[in-house]
């Protein structure tokens, strides 16, 4: 009887165990998915024109769904905040009745402060990053977060999930860099948090001087930047601190999921995408090359990067000064994202998403603050600045997708200079080669024309308006906004494509990001006329309510006919 018994148990077990195998066999197995869920919003997005960093989120990301992040340290939070009042630092600051809860911060607001500052949140990683093993005595890292006016509530929160969420030793400070907010005190109070140390600028600075004054503060050897609106996930540090232990030379970021800016839930992001942009030095997220996924048999291993998104990743100290920091030229917001990781890939580092550390971050749509010179001039200055240093004779590309840049000031990029020749940096045309070979250079001998209507061309101001300008025959830069290659169904001009906003008669048009399988951007000619294939309606400069729209076909007006004629 006993040993019926004692076979019986062991049948289970055995079964028990083939039955975990199978399951985490079938688990691992790559997902058929249809080629339309590219055009899904798990996928892509971009900056948009003005360079704001949009969402990319996952929904149908596998990870164990029920599991919230559950801190072994987070028992200890009294020690954690010591005598900090956070009741009174988050009521004195708390939205009054009847405001907008956006206007501040460009995010809602009163959801964030009702969420209090610490809070479960789903762990979004694969399961499989929850058996990898970091080194007992990784080393400890500075944590640098700037800010400038950011919400009390968001800013608490971030500092409590890294407290919370990172093992303590691992912890040597966090560094908050008050770039010149309206109130000093939010800064000052937290320093009462442990760990916590608060500088403030004495004017207003930007995020790439504060940093670099952060940096320059910092007594661990290893760095961490944040945003100032973050939640760190549940072992977010560990992955990243132990690739830059092993190599020096690695700079490091997460997968960064997005924290709803409406509702403020916890939104995994994709584990497919990497960083890349297009010719404006516009930053976006993209799938990561078929070749690379195929061979990615193990989603716990790193995957490359051509550039990071920018405000969140660990470096260790010492390669973060021999490269040159960042280049401190550059004002208040956008485009270091991109000098600093051409610098890394150039000069002998490399750049890296680790799909085993997950951070959360606000997506905003618009800056929720003010820039001195103008938002446009701003990003032109730092993105000119990183074209004119890093990308060689391919900087040509980068005027031709932002012919605005031409004649605008970017200062001396002297010193610059001399730190690429200094560090024996490689070329933009071995980054290309090596690192972004996706990148496609715009064809040197597409067809171009421009559409002539009467004496008037049709001219692109920006990607969201067009109009007709008088024809400009000559000085090839200034052509640009006229230049149409007509490449059916597209009209295109670089990477963007003419599309209608709506499928109604009088709809406006606008350019946008071409992509061949979009209906908004499929055209034929039709006589003289251009018609939009999917609603019929035809491109006509002159509709009733102003700028150029798509309106009922008469080719016979002439604010409907556009003669292409060719550029040699
Ligand atoms: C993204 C990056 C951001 C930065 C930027 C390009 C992520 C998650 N975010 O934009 O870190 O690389 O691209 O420049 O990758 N700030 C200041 N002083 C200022 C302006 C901003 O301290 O004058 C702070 C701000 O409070 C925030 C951080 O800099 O903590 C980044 O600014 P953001 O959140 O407006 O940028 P974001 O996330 O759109
Ligand atoms: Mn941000």
């Amino acid at each position: 009887m006993r040993r019926i018994r004692a076979n019986a148990i062991a049948i289970l077990t055995v079964a028990w165990i083939l039955g975990t195998f199978y399951y985490l066999w079938q688990d691992n197995k790559p997902h058929s998915s249809s080629p339309s869920t590219a055009s899904q919003p798990r996928v892509g997005g971009s900056r948009s024109h003005a360079g704001r960093l949009d969402i990319h989120r996952d929904d149908s990301h596998r990870t164990i769904p029920l599991i919230m992040t559950q801190s072994p340290w987070a028992e200890q939070q009294g020690q954690l905040i010591g005598g900090f009042d956070e009741k009174a630092y988050l009521l004195e600051k708390q939205l009054k009745a009847g405001d907008d809860p956006y206007r501040d911060h460009a995010f809602n607001l009163a959801e964030s402060d009702r969420l209090g500052s610490e809070r479960a949140i789903r762990d979004t990683r694969h399961y499989r990053c929850a058996s990898v093993n970091y080194d007992a005595n990784l080393p400890p890292t500075s944590i640098i977060i700037t800010f400038h006016n950011e919400a009390r509530s968001t800013l608490l929160r971030t500092i409590k999930s890294v407290l919370m969420r990172s093992p303590p030793s691992l912890i040597q400070e966090i560094i908050l860099i008050d770039d010149f907010s309206t109130d000093p005190e939010d800064c000052q109070l937290l320093s009462q948090i442990p760990k916590v140390r608060c500088l403030r600028n004495d004017r207003r600075e930007g995020l790439i001087r504060s940093r670099v004054r952060g940096a320059g503060a910092a007594s661990a050897a290893i760095l961490t930047f944040l945003d100032s609106h973050c939640e760190v996930n549940t072992d977010w540090l560990q992955p990243m601190i132990q690739r830059v232990k092993e190599d020096h030379t690695r700079v490091v970021s997460p997968i960064i999921d997005v924290i709803s800016l409406d509702n403020f839930a916890y939104l995994a992001a994709s584990a497919d995408l990497r960083g890349g942009f297009d010719w404006s030095l516009h930053f976006k997220w993209e799938q990561i090359p078929i070749e690379q996924k195929m061979s990615r048999n193990d989603p716990t291993l790193p995957i490359r990067t051509p550039v990071i998104a920018g405000g969140i990743f660990v470096m260790d100290k010492s390669w973060f000064n021999h490269l040159g920091q960042y280049d401190t030229h550059m004002d208040i917001w956008g485009g270091e994202n991109f000098e600093l990781s051409f610098r890394v890939w150039m000069c002998g580092g490399s750049l890296e998403i680790l799909p085993c550390s997950r951070v959360g971050h606000v997506f905003r749509k618009r800056h929720p603050y003010d820039f001195p010179e103008g938002n446009a001039l701003t990003y032109i200055k730092n993105t000119r600045r990183a074209a004119e240093v890093w990308m060689d004779e391919f900087k040509q590309y980068y005027y031709l997708a932002r012919p605005s840049a031409q004649g605008k000031a970017f200062g001396s990029i002297a010193d610059r200079l001399t730190l690429r020749r200094k560090l024996s940096c490689k070329s933009f045309r071995w980054y290309m080669e090596n690192v972004y070979p996706e990148l496609r250079v715009p064809e040197q001998d597409a067809v171009s024309s421009v559409l002539r209507q009467g004496g008037l061309c049709l001219e692109t101001h920006g990607s969201d308006s067009l109009g007709l300008a008088e024809c400009r025959s000559s000085g090839a830069m200034r052509l640009q906004s006229q230049k149409w290659e007509l490449a059916e169904p597209l009209l295109r001009q670089q990477d963007l494509c003419l599309a209608i906003t709506a499928f109604t008669a009088g709809s406006k048009v606008k350019m946008e990001p071409c992509s061949n399988k979009e209906p908004r951007q499929k055209w034929k000619p039709k006589g003289p006329a251009l018609q939009h294939m999917v609603s019929g309606l035809c491109l006509d400069s002159q509709p009733p309510a102003g700028p150029p729209a798509i309106t009922q076909c008469r080719p016979q007006l002439a604010s409907q006919v556009w003669e292409p004629q060719l550029i040699t």
